[in-house]
């Protein structure tokens, strides 16, 4: 079993890497669950669904979110009845949020509609929210102001400087059904290239997940997100370096150093690899652009082997 820890876009394209090379039912996504947001009355899951999305095939490859061939129709509407729809809701992705939002209504849990959006899009790997509980990754500006993630995120286009991050809820939310078993049981576990801080931050935070990594941290293996001191997508140096930290494969080594033994940095961070070693977690320097289909298998090879026994 090979257990991934995912956040969004970076993981859904490792994953399908792994895919790839591994077969299906024996790969466990771990998802994050703290970038959801309720809007319009929808409860929406983005790094769920952005897996789902990629590894059926249907994810909209420009954007890296959403569904190709996408409308906005009920967006427009919404939109000329006076609201503020900053979020973009595509018509067919708010099929989607309809039925993830009746059927928790109904009182199924996060992991049961999860379960049956992945099996309606015919995957063949188990997508495993990291809780049914709400959690929720809110950033402090450095103005003082505490927004919810999509807000900076979306509204903001994560534009401005943050001076805190904290993940509301996550003292009374558990392991989804599975995961503490996924990550305990695996061969190998996983920690995609996202987004450290609000994408792989609120899985290990979830209770006992950290504890359950470190007790097995020789067979853990990360994929640097950040290369070359910079985010390939997304705000992840920025947040590194505003919270305090090094926007650097070794600063992403010190974040991860207690629940994995290994970090896979890239080529072109090969000449800090002592310093990784320093921060006490082995590197193993290997091409990590996922730019094609074939890179991420190939990624994803590498990376297993790296810890594979
Ligand atoms: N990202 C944006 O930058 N702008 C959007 O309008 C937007 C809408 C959206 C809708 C559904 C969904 O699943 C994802 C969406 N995202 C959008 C991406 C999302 O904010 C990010 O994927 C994560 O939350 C960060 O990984």
């Amino acid at each position: 079993m090979i257990t991934v820890l995912a956040g969004g876009v970076g993981a859904a394209r490792y994953l399908a890497g792994q895919l790839q090379v591994t077969p299906s039912d024996e790969v466990t996504a771990v998802v994050n669950v703290a970038d959801d947001v309720e809007l319009h009355g929808l409860h929406v899951s983005p790094d769920i669904d952005t897996v789902i999305y990629t590894l059926s095939g249907a994810i909209d490859t420009e954007r890296g979110w959403g569904l190709s061939d996408e409308t906005w129709n009920a967006l427009g509407e919404l939109r000329a009845l006076g609201i503020d729809a900053w979020f973009n809701l595509g018509d067919r992705d708010i099929g989607t949020h309809l039925f993830r939002t009746t059927l928790l209504r109904e009182g199924l849990s996060l992991s049961e509609v999860t379960a049956r959006l992945a099996a309606a899009r015919g995957l063949g790997c188990r997508i495993l929210p990291a809780s049914d509980q709400p959690i929720e990754t809110r950033v402090t500006l450095a103005s003082g102001t505490e927004i919810g993630f999509q807000e900076y995120f979306v509204r903001l286009a994560h534009d401005v400087a943050i001076s805190g991050v904290r993940f509301a809820g996550v003292e009374s939310a558990r392991p989804a059904p599975g995961v503490r078993e996924a990550i305990v049981d695996a061969d190998v576990v996983v920690i995609a290239p996202s987004n450290p801080v609000v994408s792989i931050g609120p899985v290990l935070a979830v209770d006992g997940l950290a504890e359950s990594l470190a007790a097995r941290r020789d067979r853990n293996v990360a994929v640097s997100p950040i290369v070359g001191g910079a985010a390939l997508k997304g705000p992840a140096d920025r947040m590194l370096r505003e919270l305090g930290e090094e926007s650097s494969v070794v600063g992403v080594a010190r974040r991860y150093r207690d629940v994995v033994g290994t970090l896979v940095i890239d080529e072109v961070d090969a000449d800090l690899a002592p310093a990784v070693a320093d921060a006490g977690v082995r590197p193993v320097v290997a091409p990590t652009i996922m730019s094609s289909p074939e890179a991420a298998a190939d990624l994803a090879r590498r990376t297993v082997a790296a810890v594979a026994s």
